[in-house]
């Protein structure tokens, strides 16, 4: 069990103003920060982040959705981290998430549901290094 997972904050919380307050839930979970980064991924970084789902129906509109504005990217460490983080996010649908879960707290719908969580350790240790290098984990 590794103590690291990896979330972006996607262009929908964005946009909608809620990038502060996600981050301050994150922090007062108990995470901490061992990465982060404003960014924004070109339509063919998105592509490549999301590779494994690109035969699933809704590629298309997760890469134009992904790359239609910033992120922030971020790794995370805390106890059984990954489990830990998507219980905190709710649901992939914020419809079926949990009450008080950020999904359901500020995700619009199941293509836009303003975080990302890492599903395995393996996964969180490929999607950190994505978009960090050993000199900005800290
Ligand atoms: P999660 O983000 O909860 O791990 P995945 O890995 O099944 O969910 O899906 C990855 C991303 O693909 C989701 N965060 C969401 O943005 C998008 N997605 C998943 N299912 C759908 C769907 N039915 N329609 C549109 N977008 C979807």
């Amino acid at each position: 069990m590794s103590n690291r997972t990896f979330t972006m904050i996607k262009p929908d919380a964005m946009k909608n103003g809620h990038a502060g307050a996600i981050l301050d839930r994150i922090i007062k979970e108990g995470f901490r920060v061992v990465s982060l980064k404003l960014t924004k991924l070109s339509a063919e970084k998105a592509g490549e982040f999301y590779a494994v789902h690109k035969e699933r129906p809704f590629f298309g509109e997760l890469v134009e959705f992904m790359s239609s504005g910033p992120i922030i990217a971020a790794i995370l460490e805390k106890d059984d981290a990954v489990a830990s983080f998507r219980t905190l996010i709710g649901a992939t649908n914020p419809a079926q998430a949990a009450e008080g879960t950020i999904r359901k707290l500020f995700a619009t719908s199941v293509g836009e549901n303003a975080v990302h969580g890492s599903d395995s350790d393996e996964n969180a240790a490929i999607e950190g290094s994505f978009f960090f290098s050993g000199l900005e984990k800290f």
